[in-house]
């Protein structure tokens, strides 16, 4: 069976992904406005490529996408789904590399087995993010992730947000050793990081400041009534 993969021309509603199978051709229309390649700098080749199990992953991967335009780092985003549409996986794994991806970010919730079978099907390196289930707020997608079996590593970041926002630093830091822009603007991140920390020292001061000073200041004037 003759299995390829290939990124159709640009449509009003971003690239589709097309899978091959033999004689048959199927496309996986897009889950979001914008799945597809996005770049701050256009027409960069996508290094990151952040693939999801569900639409629903959206809401926390978006944070991913979201650190990774601030870095100036190019991507791709694709729904692609371990159980659902294995073939689809299978394809965008093994051919990610001679597309020029060179990290990985997949995000999943529950029986999580898509970044492990991304892992299994690439030697790229492949960060993992558990989206927060309903049934056990992310626990099952951490321990799917996580516990790989020694051999087929899955970087894991942390359930939700927080995870989402720290594999797009971690990417970065990683292409940072082949790319000094990259690694520059992570340096300069963690600066900003710093600022804004250190602006507020002390939280309740700045509430006090807020209550006294600011809020008034803010609310409009009631006119009087003649
Ligand atoms: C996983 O199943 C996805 O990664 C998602 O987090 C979870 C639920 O998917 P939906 O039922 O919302 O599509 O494959």
């Amino acid at each position: 069976m003759r299995l390829s993969c290939e990124l159709e021309p640009a449509t009003a509603a971003g690239l589709l992904f097309s899978v091959t199978l033999g004689e048959g051709r199927k496309s996986v229309t897009p889950p979001m406005p914008n799945n597809s390649q996005g770049t701050t700098s256009s027409g960069s080749i996508p290094l990151v490529g952040i693939i999801m199990g569900s639409t629903s992953d959206w809401e926390t991967m978006e944070n991913t996408v979201k650190t990774l335009e601030q870095l100036g780092v190019p991507y791709e985003t694709r729904v692609v789904s371990a159980h659902r549409t294995p073939d689809v996986l299978f394809e965008y794994a093994s051919s990610a590399e001679q597309r020029g991806i060179e990290v990985i970010i997949a995000g999943a919730g529950g029986a999580a087995h898509l970044p492990g079978m991304a892992a299994a099907k690439s030697v790229l390196p492949v960060l993992g993010v558990p989206v927060e289930s309903k049934a056990l707020k992310g626990l099952d997608s951490l321990l799917s992730i996580a516990q790989m079996p020694g051999g087929i590593p899955v970087g894991t970041l942390a359930i939700g947000k927080a995870g989402a926002i720290n594999a797009a630093l971690l990417a970065a830091a990683i292409l940072g050793g082949k790319y000094p822009n990259v690694r520059e603007s992570l340096r300069k991140f963690r600066e900003s990081q710093s600022t804004k920390v250190l602006a507020t020292p002390d939280p309740a001061k700045a509430a006090r400041q807020f209550a006294e000073v600011i809020a008034p200041a803010a609310k409009p004037s009631r006119k009087k009534r003649a």
